[in-house]
């Protein structure tokens, strides 16, 4: 299956497109990258970016498009309202049956790689388009206003991103304090939560753009998602795990950890 990313690139290759493209080769298909911005960070943080314009993106993405059969999308950074808009533009036009939506809002380390502006955009026309979208703890809060303390608060934010217009969506507890790492999944069908112990680790950088690949895949895969959400879950453990341990800060997973051969 042929699966493709728009997102941003992150040199130090722990979030991003390289991290897309290692989790996608990991689930056995083949990765298509288009840069939305060029990234100026490694494992200690973000220190700026250089963006790309509403129209290179589209240029790459359309001749993905005039050559592959596009069996899933994810997308992660779209920077700007002119980016979004020309994502938005082409995945109206072009017939990709599993559309995830990775809301990158901030980094790790602090640094906004969306304006405001942009955000409401992304809610606004993205949203509706999206199979799943999968938002962590601080960006579904952003998303939705709701101060995220509790399940229920958690169920009351997945319920607002419903109402923008996703057909579903995964809120991840992974940043939330507790010996678990629960995520809401949630979609017309109802609510379920899933529960993985928490392992206690610095080396985390890229687990967003991680997990979303890895949904794109399993779907492209014929894996209904209240399935594909677990297997997810587990590769990251796994990835997390097995980190190779580099770097002075957050350091990278190891994309293709030992116990996890799915390719
Ligand atoms: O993890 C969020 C994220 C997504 N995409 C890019 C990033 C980051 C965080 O640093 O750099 C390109």
């Amino acid at each position: 299956m042929n699966v493709m990313t728009i997102a941003g690139f992150d040199p130090s290759a722990g979030a991003g497109t390289l991290a897309d493209i290692k989790t996608i080769s990991a689930f056995g298909c083949y990765g298509l990258a288009a840069i939305t911005s060029l990234t100026f960070q490694n494992t200690q943080g973000v220190f700026g970016a250089e963006h790309q314009s509403g129209q290179t993106v589209a240029q790459q993405v359309n001749a993905l498009f005039d050559d592959f059969e596009i069996a899933a999308i994810k997308t992660g950074m779209l920077p700007t309202g002119e980016v979004i808009e020309a994502v938005a533009g082409i995945l109206s036009n072009r017939l990709v049956a599993y559309v995830v939506v990775d809301p990158v809002v901030r980094s790790t380390s602090g640094y906004d790689l969306i304006d405001d502006q942009a955000l409401q955009s992304l809610i606004e026309i993205l949203f509706p388009l999206a199979t799943v979208v999968t938002p962590n703890k601080v960006e579904a809060e952003r998303i939705t206003g709701i101060a995220i303390l509790d399940s229920d608060t958690m169920k009351a934010a997945a319920v607002k991103i419903l109402d923008f217009g996703a057909k579903a969506v995964l809120v991840k507890g992974g940043d939330m304090a507790g010996d678990y790492a629960t995520d809401l999944l949630m979609d017309a069908n109802g609510a379920i939560f899933f529960r993985e112990p928490r392992i206690h680790s610095t080396h985390t950088h890229g687990t967003g753009c991680t997990l979303s690949s890895a949904l794109a895949c399993l779907l492209s895969l014929g894996y209904p998602l209240r399935e594909a959400v677990p297997i997810a879950k587990k590769y990251i453990v796994e990835a997390i795990r097995h980190a190779p341990g580099i770097g002075k800060g957050h350091g990278p997973l190891n994309h293709f950890p030992p116990e996890f051969d799915m390719a």
